[in-house]
């Protein structure tokens, strides 16, 4: 059977071929108008890139190359004794477009432990991190750092020809996601003083190591819950911040980790990844308010509340989807399985039966649906993994699988550097003076 990147050196011409049939064939048809709002409005909507790893329906979610959650938790390869997908297997998904074979998925958890530790330098810039830098900060200065040892930096500095780029950019992506459990391990002990950090275990899949890192791989819920939530965090289309940050900066030929860097400064916003935090937060201060076990009236007073102060509810609303994120449902599911006495879980169960009325009767959101970042909180803090300022780090943990295969992508098919047209308000009021 091929490895990962013998299997895309196969797929790769045939693919050109395809973007190249399909410019011919649709490249001159218009994707509708586009109008001035979209300028003032962020752009919801606008047709304006190319992701192959997922795409986003409104009422539906997400389908990771065409396949829904519940279809990739059916059929990509699990580990032995576990019923969660193998997040290295919707890797090799993003990537091909293919579901791989137990062997494949095997054989990629061997070589990201194989890839995993970290120069002793990025090491000491982590553990020089002041433990009141936030953990998302500490992370993103890891992931710059990285760039030291970027095969693609190098390549390019040695004059590599166009056609090759993917390949240094295959490595530095694989690079990327192996690194990934030891910078959140380190960060992870780092501030919130869990001793020394173990070794990888190359016989043992990367969400067991990650959750060894962090501490907690004596708990086997834990670990599937790792493996559950590093699948479904890691791709959500490419017009969110973290994807469209990370593809634009590797735009301009950036290495994947300085691409990657960028992508989880966008990803720390509140109004994005922060938003896991921000929900147990909010969470946390409504117990202190109107007390544990509140009554859904309290509880609807609290969210009024939130609104009243020109507050978002975090974990509710979503710039595309229209209906309950499948990600939610997936987390929900797991908890309905795992942990349904929790009591955090049921108070995430009864803000969901209260949150989408208030939202609709303000009459703002235009979804007023849960995301997956209303729920994730809570799965986490019943394992023990109490620290909210941290969670940010495991969904960026998970978004690097997304924009590694795009990245790796856009350098196969030659991705230009993104240059939008913008216009001053003074342009579009002379454009558009005399219609
Ligand atoms: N609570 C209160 N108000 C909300 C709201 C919410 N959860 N969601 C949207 N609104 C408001 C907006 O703030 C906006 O108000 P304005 O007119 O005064 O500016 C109005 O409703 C229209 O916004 P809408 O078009 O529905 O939403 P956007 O596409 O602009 O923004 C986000 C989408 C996700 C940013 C928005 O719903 C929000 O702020 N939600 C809370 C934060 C959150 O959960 N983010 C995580 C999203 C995601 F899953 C992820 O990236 O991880």
């Amino acid at each position: 059977a091929p490895t990962l990147k013998e299997r895309l050196a196969e797929l790769i011409p045939a693919e050109i071929e395809n973007v190249k049939a399909t410019r011919a064939a649709h490249g001159k048809k218009s994707f509708g108008p586009v109008l001035v709002d979209q300028l003032y409005g962020g752009m919801r909507g606008l047709p304006a890139l190319i992701w192959d790893g997922s795409v986003l329906d409104a009422e539906e979610g997400i389908r990771f190359r065409g396949k829904s959650i519940p279809e990739i938790q059916e059929a990509l390869p699990k580990a032995p004794g576990g019923s969660e997908p193998l997040p290295e297997g919707l890797f090799w998904l993003l990537v091909t477009g293919e579901i791989p074979t137990q062997e494949q998925v095997n054989a990629l958890s061997k070589d990201w432990a194989a890839r995993s530790s970290l120069p002793s330098f990025v090491e000491e810039i982590i553990d020089r991190c002041p433990p009141t830098l936030h953990p998302m900060s500490q992370f993103s200065l890891a992931v710059t750092a990285l760039n030291h040892d970027s095969a693609f930096a190098k390549a390019y500095q040695q004059g590599i020809s166009k056609k090759e780029y993917w390949q240094p950019t295959f490595e530095d992506a694989m690079d990327l996601i192996a690194k990934l459990p030891n910078i959140a391990g380190r960060i992870y002990r780092n501030v919130y003083g869990g001793g020394k950090l173990p070794a990888i275990d190359a016989d043992k899949d990367y969400s067991y190591n990650l959750a060894n890192l962090l501490g907690f791989a004596d708990k086997s819920d834990f670990v599937e819950l790792m493996r559950l939530y590093i699948t479904i965090h890691s791709d959500h289309e490419g017009g969110n911040v973290s994807a469209h940050t990370g593809k634009l900066v590797g735009s301009a030929l950036s290495d994947p980790f300085l691409a990657f860097a960028a992508s989880l400064n966008g990803l720390a916003g509140p109004l994005h990844g922060l938003a896991n935090q921000e929900v147990l937060l909010w969470l946390r201060k409504m117990q202190s308010k109107i007390g544990e076990n509140a009554t859904d009236d309290a509880v609807r007073e609290y969210v009024w509340s939130t609104l009243k102060g020109g507050q978002v509810v975090p974990g509710y609303g979503h710039a595309v989807l229209r209906k309950t994120d499948p990600r939610y449902t997936a987390q929900r599911e797991f908890a309905l399985k795992h942990l349904p006495n929790d009591p955090l879980f049921k108070l995430v169960s009864q803000v969901f039966n209260i949150v989408p009325g208030v939202l609709l009767e303000a009459g703002k959101a235009k979804n007023p649906w849960p995301n997956v970042d209303a729920h994730s909180g809570a799965l986490l803090t019943h394992y023990g993994l109490t620290q909210m300022q941290f969670y940010t780090v495991l969904f960026g943990v998970s978004r690097a699988f997304g924009v590694a295969a795009q990245l790796i992508w856009d350098r196969a098919l030659g991705a230009p550097l993104e240059r939008p047209k913008s216009y001053s308000t003074e342009a579009i009021k002379k454009i558009f003076k005399d219609k």
